[in-house]
């Protein structure tokens, strides 16, 4: 396929801007890009999609969810309008706990049932790569059957899915006060068994005083390691436990959340090419003042991508453009830095480089918008202005 006429943001320096241009693919690849005016004779006689001005970026990365999960949180919503805290909900065994409970009582095939409905509105804010966390099982079996139904997204939905093992996101009643045996006895067990399975491409935890310190989770790092799978963590919500400097430590991939990231944190992640993931859907559902160091991330060069966390409670957001909008006015990112985090900066936090921007050789995985310059996509609140999405080099609406 050839689309001609195109205002095209190949995220590769900034934006990348080029007005009318074209796009050659070949199979599920970029072939070529550039200026309509310099497309080689060999490129002219595929069969060809004038998009008629319209603005064309990589497909978008969601590189941060929990899609996969059973059951809702409203009444906790309630409560917290109430003057609950979202650590007393999940301290008087709500929160978390709840949809751990409705997640061990569905089946796989209900639990991706459940997860394809928040795909298709993740899709429709042109979404063509999620990453999909485990997390509400916190037993072997209901985290694998978490995993497996991640699994197969794909199956039923022109979508690429990552998926991320989050075991140690909440210590189950079971493991009350005793994280460092469920990390030994259900995290690293579920780790090796979903690894074996090749269910894992990356290894999260929930670094925080209601759920794992740096301490306890040493042991599950350094298994991922040895099993040569890349961490992530959720560090700095709700405060600073050193967990973004943890996780520069093991190399990891992104530190997420972040709202309490000291100097230091800064300071390590910047030295290891971390990723800063921003989610200001969290933020904005909890009524969070701190504001994550945005001007600090961006002085000392550390990427930032820019997730929406879709999760049942803290952040029951399935829209990334509505994500990028929120980074912009709630936490002063540019629009180009916002797009930047979820195409190019979102393919590194998930350690891909076949995408995240239009370049030659890379996935063939685009967004065709009703827009005119880049900036509209985080500039409109809860509008869905995409035309169309292309993944893996076929129009798939
Ligand atoms: N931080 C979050 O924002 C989500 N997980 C986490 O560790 C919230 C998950 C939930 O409340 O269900
Ligand atoms: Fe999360």
């Amino acid at each position: 396929m050839l689309l001609t006429h195109a205002t095209l943001a190949t995220m590769t320096a900034g934006y990348g801007l080029i007005r009318d241009a074209a796009v050659a693919l070949d199979g599920d690849r970029i072939a070529w890009t550039g200026p309509m005016a310099d497309l080689p004779a060999e490129h002219s006689g595929q069969t060809t999609l004038n998009v008629q001005g319209r603005l064309i970026t990589p497909g978008l990365i969601d590189c941060h969810t929990h899609a996969v999960h059973a059951g809702h949180r409203a009444a906790e919503f309630e409560m917290r309008l109430q003057g609950a805290s979202y650590e007393e909900i999940a301290r008087s065994g709500g929160g978390i706990l709840s949809t751990v409970t409705a997640t061990r009582a569905a089946s796989e095939a209900e639990l991706l049932a459940f997860a394809l409905t928040r795909i298709d509105q993740l899709m429709a804010s042109g979404v063509t790569t999620v990453e999909v966390k485990s997390g509400y099982g916190l037993t072997v079996e209901d985290e694998l059957k978490m995993l497996r139904a991640a699994r197969r997204i794909p199956d039923r939905k022109p979508i690429n899915v990552l998926t991320t093992h989050l075991a140690a996101h909440a210590i189950p009643p079971e493991y009350k006060g005793k994280p460092k045996a469920y990390i030994s006895e259900v995290a690293i067990p579920s780790l090796r068994t979903g690894q074996a399975e090749g269910l894992i491409d990356a290894v999260d935890a929930f670094c925080e005083t209601i759920a794992f310190s740096t301490e306890d989770l040493a042991p599950l790092f350094a298994e991922a390691r040895a099993l040569g799978l890349p961490v992530k963590l959720h560090a700095e919500q709700l405060s600073d436990q050193g967990g973004a400097a943890f996780a520069a430590r093991h190399g990891a991939l992104s530190a997420d959340h972040l709202e309490y990231l000291s100097p230091e944190g800064i300071a390590a992640m910047a030295a290891t090419g971390t990723v800063a993931v921003i989610l200001p859907g969290a933020f904005y559902t909890l009524r969070e003042t701190q504001l994550p160091p945005i001007a600090a991330l961006r002085a000392a060069g550390v990427p930032m991508a820019v997730a929406t966390d879709l999760n049942p409670g803290s952040s029951p957001l399935a829209s990334l453009t509505l994500a990028m909008n929120m980074a912009c006015t709630l936490f002063r990112l540019t629009p180009e830095e916002a797009l930047l985090g979820t195409t190019a900066h979102a393919a590194r936090a998930l350690g891909l480089k076949d995408r995240g921007r239009i370049a030659p050789s890379l996935r063939a995985d685009l967004c065709i918008w009703d827009a005119d310059h880049p900036a509209e996509l985080s500039y409109r609140i809860g509008a869905t202005p995409l035309h169309a999405r292309i993944f893996g080099g076929l129009l798939v609406a």
